[in-house]
């Protein structure tokens, strides 16, 4: 039977005895070695954090389980949040969880259809802005402000408490910290919270060392790399469409205190590593989360000797969120015949043609 995150990361977590202790099988998600990739960067070390394993899809739940169990705790009467997709599908299933209602404010036709099926599913109340991320989350601060909601993005503490936890399983996992850690970034806090993980695993003695934090944005939507917001953040990966990201300031610290960097990837390299994590490894990520393995293949080209590294790339969501673009951008083909064995056997021995691929 699953503990959950927060019976399992009890000590680390802001848990008193009067939090609820909510869970839907969030964390303790599979560190799995790489095989084709790690051959192809000679990276013998190269780890892929499958947090597309946690009940939602994504790694939104290990923050989300804390945000609503304090919720509850404090007795909040609802949750609300911004999002790009990840973030409401979860908070619509923990709200649906404990029986507090949610209401998420997503940009109107930016966010992946399984993402939005999601918070349709578990009930939520969603709200399609006419307008960006950034000004549903400036919306949703100003909202908390003077309604009795409990806003459940990264802003909320809870959140990057939660999602510190990733870090003490990678470490637990590996028995030390890995030399890279590679992570999308779009609001920031992920990136934040890893950093918090592995800073105080280590102060409890639980790892010798810290990673350098090597974090990827999408080209069309890297603030932090510009160093200015950008007002109309674009890329293919919806879920980095984000232009003034809340944990701006910790995200910097996090890349400068471990000496890493944050760096951008195109969306060509994105999908180089979509197709590549679902072909070559037989791991369906999101585009966002392929960032984390197109930096890294950047970091590659650019000439960085993986050889005696131990590299974890974090993949943040599953590929089945957005189904319609893997239909769009990969190598398929689908070959229609009578439900005959001598058709079988034909289409068996045709060779496969090249697929069509959109441009
Ligand atoms: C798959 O759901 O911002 O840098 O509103 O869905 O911590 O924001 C999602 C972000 C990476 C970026 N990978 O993480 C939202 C939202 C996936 C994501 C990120 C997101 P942060």
């Amino acid at each position: 039977m699953s503990r959950g995150l927060l019976e399992k990361h009890r000590p680390f977590l802001p848990i008193s005895p009067k939090t609820p202790m909510i869970t839907l099988g969030e964390g303790d998600t599979p560190l799995v070695p790489s095989s084709k990739l790690a051959r192809e960067l000679g990276c013998p070390n190269l780890y892929f954090k499958l947090e597309s394993c946690n009940p939602t899809g994504s790694f939104k739940d290990r923050g989300m389980v804390v945000a609503v169990a304090k919720a509850l705790e404090a007795g909040s009467r609802g949750i609300i949040c911004a999002s790009t997709g990840n973030t409401s599908a979860s908070a619509a299933a923990y709200g649906a969880r404990v029986g507090v209602p949610a209401t998420v404010l997503v940009p109107q036709g930016d966010v992946a259809f399984g993402k939005l099926a999601q918070a349709q599913a578990h009930g939520a109340r969603i709200l399609a802005l006419n307008g960006s991320f950034d000004q549903a989350l400036t919306l949703v601060r100003s909202i908390t402000q003077t309604h009795p909601l409990t806003l459940v993005n990264s802003i909320n503490p809870h959140r990057l408490e939660g999602q510190k936890t990733a870090a003490f399983e990678i470490v637990d996992d590996l028995g030390e910290a890995p030399d890279l850690l590679c992570i999308p970034v779009g609001n920031a806090g992920n990136i934040a919270s890893y950093w918090r993980g592995f800073q105080e695993y280590r102060r409890a003695g639980r790892a010798k060392t810290l990673p350098k934090m090597m974090g990827f944005q999408a080209e069309g939507a890297a603030p932090i790399v510009l160093g200015r917001p950008v007002p109309h953040p674009t890329t293919l990966a919806s879920a980095l469409r984000i232009g003034n990201p809340a944990t701006w300031d910790g995200a910097v610290s996090a890349r400068d205190e471990s000496g890493g960097l944050i760096d951008t990837v195109t969306d060509d390299e994105i999908l180089e590593a979509y197709r590549l994590m679902a072909s070559g490894e037989g791991v369906f990520c999101e585009p966002a989360s392929a960032a984390s393995v197109a930096g890294l293949l950047k970091l590659h080209r650019k000439g960085l000797d993986l050889q005696d590294l131990t590299v974890v790339c974090v993949i943040t969501g599953s590929g089945l969120k957005d189904p319609e673009l893997a239909l769009r951008f990969v190598q398929s083909e689908v070959t229609e015949i009578a439900a005959e064995a001598k058709e079988v056997e034909a289409a068996l021995l045709a060779p496969m043609a090249q697929g069509r691929r959109a441009p």
